[in-house]
């Protein structure tokens, strides 16, 4: 008798511990255009307790919009989560070609690894109208993880503009404040799409901008690598395949590890104590001759204000410019990158 009361209670503590853990969990949607390190930051994802993964939508940005759909649903077969809700979206960018990154992501987008069978099945609806439907479905309650050009979102907000103070949060991989990695202005994901992003940054939310250049202080190392090789599963040979390239690729281009770009955009929503944000007004330039999809931000908060005295102007004063943005300026390398190998260590 007493055996079976400890039982009872055992099992009252335990599905307590899951309720509070499922409340306490971030129902999040991950926008993306896998892409070598989009896999790993849905992996990441899908291991971490912190979050529950509503929807993937797919974005073209790495790859055309068919492969990333076709890479998501395998990606998705691999971990076993054929319950995920993974739809197609855009299929090209609003106002200009589609530029791809096979060049970084190898021809299928996934560093040349075959990825597993598929076996999960998209969801038909359109990727920006799901983002609607679920932001009303828990208003407040989602956070938006934009890791691919911001095609979908955009789209999203035009079509149905009361989405966004419903959204929890928007934590996007894009952008830079110090030079681009496409060239010396723009960041990939911004410069495959500037006129969706600049919709972005003046939607009215809070946008928290992962940058391209803190993604390349947060370096997975071959060290890291050794780690996952020493502990295989699935998920686990798959990152490490993945990552072989992407090594490869970084080291030729003189990096000394792999931008965690994508992953610390995951990892910041996990635990926002990994990286350090600071308020800022982002613009997006969508003209310049040099800086088309540049993150102009502001640092100082203000900008001068100009009056016409005769035949030339004169700083009359400083006018104060609101923020937009939450700018990563910095991000805890280590934990992050340990954090990101002990959920995918096994699985
Ligand atoms: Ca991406």
């Amino acid at each position: 008798m007493k055996r079976n009361y400890f039982l009872l209670v055992c099992v009252f503590v335990l599905c307590l511990c899951g309720s509070i853990l499922a409340q306490s969990s971030r129902r999040v949607i991950i926008d993306t255009d896998p892409g070598i390190d989009d896999a790993m930051a849905i992996l990441l994802a899908l291991n971490s307790p912190e979050l529950k993964v509503e929807a993937l939508t797919v974005v073209p940005g790495n790859v055309e919009a068919p492969q990333g759909l076709e890479n998501a649903l395998k990606l998705a077969s691999l971990a076993g989560r054929c319950d995920l809700i993974i739809s197609g979206g855009a299929q090209h960018p609003l106002n200009q070609k589609l530029i791809t990154a096979q060049y970084w992501h190898g021809a299928n987008g996934m560093g040349a690894v075959d990825l597993p069978a598929l076996k999960c099945k998209a969801d038909p609806r359109f990727g920006p109208d799901l983002i609607i439907e679920l932001v009303h479905k828990y208003p407040h309650d989602i956070t938006l993880i934009p890791v691919g050009p911001l095609t979908n979102i955009a789209l999203a907000v035009s079509k149905d503009p009361s989405i966004v103070p419903l959204v929890k949060d928007i934590v996007i991989m894009g952008g830079s404040i110090t030079g681009g990695n496409v060239n010396g202005a723009a960041e990939a994901n911004i410069y495959n799409d500037p006129e969706a992003a600049a919709i972005v940054f003046n939607a009215g939310w809070m946008v928290t901008m992962i940058g391209s250049d803190v993604g390349e202080r947060t370096l997975f190392l071959r060290k890291n690598q050794a780690e996952l090789k020493a502990h295989p599963g699935p998920e686990s040979d798959l990152i490490y395949k993945l990552t072989d390239y992407y090594l490869s690729s970084s080291e030729k281009s003189g990096y000394t590890g792999a931008a965690m770009y994508d992953p610390l955009a995951v990892g910041t929503v996990i635990d926002p104590s990994l990286v350090t944000l600071k308020e800022m007004h982002v613009d997006v330039e969508t003209k310049g001759e040099f800086t088309r999809g540049e993150t102009v931000a502001n640092r100082m908060g203000y900008e001068e204000k100009n009056v016409l005295h005769g035949d030339h102007y004169e700083i009359d004063g400083l006018a104060p410019i609101k923020a937009n943005s939450r700018v990563c300026t910095a991000s805890d390398a280590d934990r992050f990158v340990q954090l990101f190998v002990n959920r995918i260590k096994g699985k």
